[in-house]
Formats: structure tokens, C-alpha cells, sequence
């Protein structure tokens, strides 16, 4: 059972996210009501929310999911990928030895934004992107081992991070879109495939025996109900402008 999020409310350089789609620029007032509305369906499925505050220094800030990857009984701090995201993991270390004991954290030359990491039970599958390279990724290996915990590599050829693509939503269930849909990887799991004009919803999380998805996608809101779902809708249209989904906006836990 998940308990706690952690969210950081967008800051208004938000407009100047690092991005790669042609979608123009997030609407700095609806991404704040957008976020509210996010956090709202988090505390709808039982999770206390954490807030940080905006920071202007970083535009992508708000996209916390980068800086951490949570494990039972430890935060690993990561070291994101992108130069102008490095600085995000500061305050986020401190609010984290709030609720953890241990802290790792990721050490250059290893880069890792922990959107590239899925969580299957006790393993974890860490996508090797344009934001975490091997040596990243070896150390993560390393301290789920050190946990008594596993982790595998999967390759990326689209996407920005592993979860751009796919979302383990529990019951050996993966959502499923594009290259991840016949992978190898994930040839033992249910896959609920995601139409390729309907890529963003592939990003969506489980929390609580719920399915936060984005709004605006209908054919994957039937495809997760008919597999026996309850569905919470949000409209993340302004961090879709610059390539964050569901997932991105929080730590939970
Ligand atoms: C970035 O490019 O880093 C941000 N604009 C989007 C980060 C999205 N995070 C995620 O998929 N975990």
C-alpha cells in the first residue's frame, strides 16, 4: 500500500522545459491548476502529498520522478542526465532523509533520471536512454543488490525514458506502447497495448488499486477498464508540451 507522494509545484520558467515535441509552450496557470487537479487525484487514491516549492532555477523541476528512485528502506538519489537538471536532486535529498534512513546516490561519470526506472515487484528494469548511461545504471544494479533486490538493462530506441513507453500497473500487467509491446523483455507479462496515436497515455501509474491516466485518450481508458481497472483522469496537456507525463510529476511511496 502506497502512502506518501512527493510533488513540486511548477515554477514559471516551466515555459523554458527542456523538450522534444513541437507542441509550444506550457501555459504557466493552467500547469499550476493542471497540478492541483494531479495532486487531488493523488490524495483521491490515499496518499498524503508532500509539497515542495517552485523552483525557478530549474524548469523541468517540477518533474521530481527524475530525481529520486525509492526502494524499501532506502532513497537513491540520482544524477540526472541533463545538465540543467542536475541541481534538482538538493532539496529533494534533504526532504528524503525526512523518510529515509539510507541514502545512496549516484555518482558521476553515472548519470540516471529515474523515469527510466520501472519497478516490478523486486526487480526493476532501468532503461539505457540519452539520460542514463551504463555507468549509471550499473550502479543502481549495484545498490539493488545491496538491498536484496535485482535489476535488469533494457534498451531504448524512441522514447525519452523507459516509462515514456511503458507502466507496470500490477497483476503482471504492463502498459504497453510501440518497441515495448513485443519486447523481449517483457515477453511474460499482460500487455495492455497502447495505440500509437494514444503513445502519451502509456505513461500513466497505479496507486492504490487505481489508474491515474492523462484525459484525451479514450481508447486506452477502455482498454485499461475492460482489464478491470478503476480509472482516475487527469489533464496533464501542459507538461505533455514538454515531454512529462503522469509518472514524472511524483514520488510514491
Ligand atoms: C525533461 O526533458 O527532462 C523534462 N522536460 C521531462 C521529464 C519527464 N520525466 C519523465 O519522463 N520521468
Amino acid at each position: 500500500m502506497l502512502t506518501q507522494a512527493i510533488v513540486r509545484r511548477p515554477c514559471p520558467a516551466i515555459v523554458d522545459g527542456l523538450t522534444t515535441s513541437n507542441l509550444g509552450k506550457p501555459v504557466y496557470h493552467l500547469a499550476l491548476q493542471q497540478h492541483i487537479q494531479y495532486m487531488k487525484a493523488l490524495m483521491a487514491c490515499g496518499l498524503k502529498v508532500n509539497i515542495l516549492d517552485p523552483d525557478n532555477n530549474y524548469p523541468d523541476s517540477t518533474f521530481v520522478e527524475d530525481t529520486a528512485l525509492l526502494i524499501p528502506n532506502c532513497a537513491v538519489i540520482t544524477n540526472p542526465g541533463a545538465p540543467s537538471r542536475k541541481g534538482e536532486t538538493e532539496e529533494m535529498a534533504t526532504l528524503l532523509g525526512r523518510f529515509f534512513q539510507n541514502m545512496e546516490a549516484i555518482e558521476p561519470p553515472g548519470t540516471v533520471d529515474a523515469g527510466d526506472i520501472m519497478m516490478v515487484g523486486s526487480h526493476y528494469y532501468i532503461g539505457l536512454s540519452d539520460r542514463t548511461n551504463k555507468d549509471g545504471a550499473r550502479q543502481i544494479i549495484g545498490i539493488l543488490e545491496k538491498y536484496n533486490l535485482s535489476g535488469s538493462l533494457v534498451t531504448l530506441e524512441k522514447v525519452l525514458h523507459l516509462k515514456t513507453g511503458v507502466s507496470y500497473l500490477k497483476n503482471n500487467t504492463l502498459l504497453s506502447v510501440g518497441e515495448f509491446i513485443e519486447k523481449k523483455d517483457f515477453k511474460d507479462f499482460t500487455i495492455i497495448p497502447v495505440d500509437d496515436d494514444e503513445s502519451y497515455a502509456a505513461n500513466s501509474i497505479w496507486v492504490n488499486d487505481c489508474v491515474i491516466m492523462p484525459s484525451g485518450y479514450p481508447k486506452t481508458q477502455r482498454a485499461i477498464e475492460e482489464a478491470g481497472y478503476k480509472i482516475l483522469m487527469v489533464n496533464t496537456s501542459e507538461f505533455r508540451k514538454i515531454d512529462g507525463g503522469v509518472s514524472c510529476l511524483s514520488l510514491r511511496f
